[in-house]
């Protein structure tokens, strides 16, 4: 009884206050998630919901990082995890790993509507990154962690994802950073999944690495490895970044975040 009060409560606070009527699954929050989602509705300014933001850029200053809808080009809106306190903030994080909680050895629909949970291990989806990397500008960060503790990045000035006629090609131009830039071998590559070869090696680098990538022949980075807590079974498995720690290394955890570089809001 308690907790069917507690799930009740809820909605209803996160109904009111974002001036909705609906209880579309996903609205609802358990225990103390469900205390933490009350608590920022009170305690934020009550912009920070408010409107059509098209990505985090437009997600005021002073608001807290964590979970908002956003409407880019066309679409329903979709929700999204925004980083608003690591290097200026308004970061729109489109891939996270942390754990072996999820799995990211999926197909190619999976990758292109996207899956998990955006405040912890998930994959927005392809489609997605195609819709907000088509409106404006983008840059893009990619910060690593290893076992020990040890944390590298990766920033590219120029960041955009294809439509799916194109396998969702990946363009990251203009490097810099301390992970060394593992994604070069992969710019201007399509998407492959275990149900998708786009790649451009004789077999199937998807199946070969068991991961979701935009894969050349094969990898030299590739964030949606299978998640290891020791060495990987083989060369080029895991959340692997070669440039950072070699061939042989899985990685503790990675996020993966873009953010709009054109001058000027969009009014929506
Ligand atoms: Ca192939």
């Amino acid at each position: 009884m308690v907790l069917m009060k507690k799930i009740y409560i809820c909605v209803f606070l996160v109904s009111f206050l974002v001036g909705e009527t609906t209880q579309e699954p996903g609205i609802c929050f358990y225990g103390e998630e469900a205390w933490t989602q009350a608590k920022d509705y009170f305690t934020q300014p009550s912009t920070c919901h408010e409107g059509r933001p098209i990505d985090c850029n437009d997600i005021p200053d002073k608001c807290r990082s964590g979970v908002y809808k956003v409407f880019p080009n066309q679409t329903q809106g979709f929700d999204v995890y925004c980083e608003m306190n690591l290097d200026e903030g308004h970061w729109t994080v489109f891939q996270r790993r942390e754990n072996s909680y999820v799995d990211f050895y999926r197909g190619w629909n999976d990758y292109k509507s996207g899956f998990g949970n955006p405040k912890h291990e998930f994959w927005l989806g392809n489609e997605n990154l195609h819709s907000l990397t088509s409106q404006k500008n983008y840059e893009m960060r990619i910060d690593l962690i290893d076992f020990e503790g040890n944390t590298a990045f990766a920033k590219y000035k120029e960041f955009a994802i294809g439509d799916e006629s194109s396998k969702f090609k990946l363009t990251a131009n203009g490097y810099h950073g301390t992970a060394g830039n593992s994604l070069e071998h992969h710019n201007g590559h399509g998407f492959s999944t275990k149900d998708s070869d786009n790649d451009n090696y004789n077999g199937h680098c998807a199946i070969v690495y068991l991961g979701a990538w935009w894969f050349n022949k094969c990898v030299t980075a590739d964030l949606n490895g299978q998640y290891f807590l020791t060495t990987p079974d083989a060369q080029h498995r895991g959340v692997y970044w070669r440039a950072w720690k070699g061939a042989n290394y899985s990685l503790k955890g990675s996020v993966m975040m873009m953010r709009r570089v054109s001058k000027g809001y969009t009014q929506h």
